[in-house]
């Protein structure tokens, strides 16, 4: 018998899973649109085609739906177990057949919200082994079925990401281990995830510190486990040269949680390490609302800082609660805060690899399967909102000239002698006397800046 040729689609972009209620895509329906209480959903806000600062709404905003929250993670706290029951967390199935399961659920909400990208971490895809190479091929051949699967629908995949956090052998880290044992273990984890992540087409690849951190310096040697984690970074920035991987490597900043102190807390903390590393124009930051906040910073800050630093590379879209101190993960809602962040992504030309992961997940009691269409609808809508929003401000330009006027002095005289450093000490304090210089202090305009910001809503 003649061999066909091997079709390259084996779904039909067009086949659902049967887990929604919802069958065809959300498509966009205008702001008069209802919210979600009135079926069928539609959006009010995203309308991907249009184009918002010379660029497809699609491309500003390069949604992602994460793997780990909604479709791993079973609604359990410190208090209770599965509150979801997802059928492929039944007891007793076949680990690889629920995984399938898994992957035809998940592409099925992506296809549903029109969603354009996806993230995972190798163990939110496929089952652990009983050794890292079973558990290796077994995330290759979920990798495998992703590759149809992405060529039938077109859904991208922005990153990719080991787990080094959740089983036991990773519980005094995974880089900063005391053991390099362990090292070596999450090298060859992070290996296998990365090639996977080149071969998909992977826009980015991200590193979060899971467990690099400590709970008491009675145990832990700093110096050593820093030194550890920077030779780690820089065997993976080697071998992505090796395998001629183009996308981002990002480290994503948390100050704790799971350990007291995380190594990676902050924008400028990471960026201190990674200049020490000699790594700062390899990596970028993966940035977080919720952990920003749990930093102690806004969403906005981490933002600034880090196109000011030049290692501006992606975002974790979501919101923490104000009355919580944990990373409490929730999808966001809250439009000024959204539109602001999106304003400085913008100011500082946008995404480039990057993009706005949803690292969101349901409150335990939103049980139905809907939930999670009806959660990612509502939070790529406030989002295109916000951008929207964003693009006023950007296109008014009253901001972006308010500052330019603020920091004018500095493009003077004066101010370019003084920072391209043909002015000494000396020097300003001879012209000071010498011209009677008394500054004349000017107002901030704070309260008049916020009004100006509320009069784009
Ligand atoms: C946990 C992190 C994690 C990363 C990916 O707090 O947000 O989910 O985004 O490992
Ligand atoms: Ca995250
Ligand atoms: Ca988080």
């Amino acid at each position: 018998m003649a061999k066909s040729k091997p079709k390259r689609k084996t779904a039909s972009p067009a086949a659902g899973s049967g887990y929604f209620t919802l069958q065809e895509p959300l498509r966009f329906a205008g702001p008069r649109f209802k919210p979600s209480a009135q079926r069928p959903l539609g959006y009010r806000w995203y309308e991907p085609d249009r184009l918002v600062l010379g660029r497809r709404m699609e491309d500003q905003l390069r949604f992602a739906v994460c793997y780990w929250h909604s479709f791993v993670w079973p609604g359990s706290d410190p208090f209770g177990g599965d509150t979801f029951q997802r059928p492929w967390h039944a007891a007793g199935g076949d680990p690889m057949a629920q995984a399938r399961q898994k992957a035809e659920v998940a592409f099925d909400l992506f296809r549903l919200l029109r969603a354009p990208y996806f993230t995972f971490h190798d163990r939110d895809i496929a089952p652990e082994g009983a050794t890292l190479r079973e558990s290796n091929l077994n995330v290759r051949r979920i990798g495998e079925l992703f590759e149809k699967k992405m060529a039938a629908t077109g859904v991208k995949l922005l990153w990719g990401t080991a787990n080094l956090f959740s089983n036991r052998r990773y519980m005094a880290g995974a880089a900063t281990n005391p053991d390099p044992e362990v090292f070596a273990y999450a090298a060859a984890q992070v290996k296998n995830v990365l090639e996977l992540t080149h071969e998909l087409k992977g826009e980015n690849y991200v590193l979060w510190g899971g467990r690099e951190g400590y709970e008491t310096l009675l145990n832990t040697d700093l110096k050593r486990e820093l030194a550890q984690l920077g030779r780690f970074m820089n065997l993976v920035v080697e071998h992505k040269h090796k395998l001629g991987f183009k996308g981002t490597i990002l480290i994503e900043p948390k100050p704790a949680e799971p350990t007291k102190h995380q190594y990676d807390y902050d924008v400028a903390t990471v960026f201190g390490f990674l200049k020490a590393h000699g790594l700062e124009k390899e990596i970028k930051v993966n940035i977080e609302a919720n952990h920003a906040l749990l930093a102690g910073h806004t969403f906005e800050h981490e933002i600034s800082l880090a196109q000011a630093l030049g290692i501006f590379g992606s975002i974790d879209m979501n919101r923490g609660d104000e009355l919580l101190g944990w990373d409490t993960d929730q999808f966001p809602n809250n439009l000024p805060q959204v539109a602001l962040a999106l304003f400085h992504i913008l100011q500082g030309g946008g995404f480039t690899t990057g993009g706005l992961n949803f690292d969101a997940k349901l409150r335990r009691q939103s049980i139905d399967p809907d939930d999670l269409v009806i959660a990612h609808a509502e939070a790529m809508d406030l989002c295109a909102h916000a951008l929207l929003i964003a693009e006023k401000m950007i296109a008014d330009g009253a901001l972006a000239q308010q500052l330019r006027q603020r920091y004018s002095g500095w493009d003077g005289k004066l101010g370019r002698g003084i920072l391209g450093g043909k002015r000494s000490l000396a020097d300003l304090a001879a012209l000071v006397d010498k011209e009677s210089i008394e500054p004349r202090p000017r107002s901030g305009r704070q309260e008049a800046l916020e009004a100006l910001v509320n009069s784009y809503f």
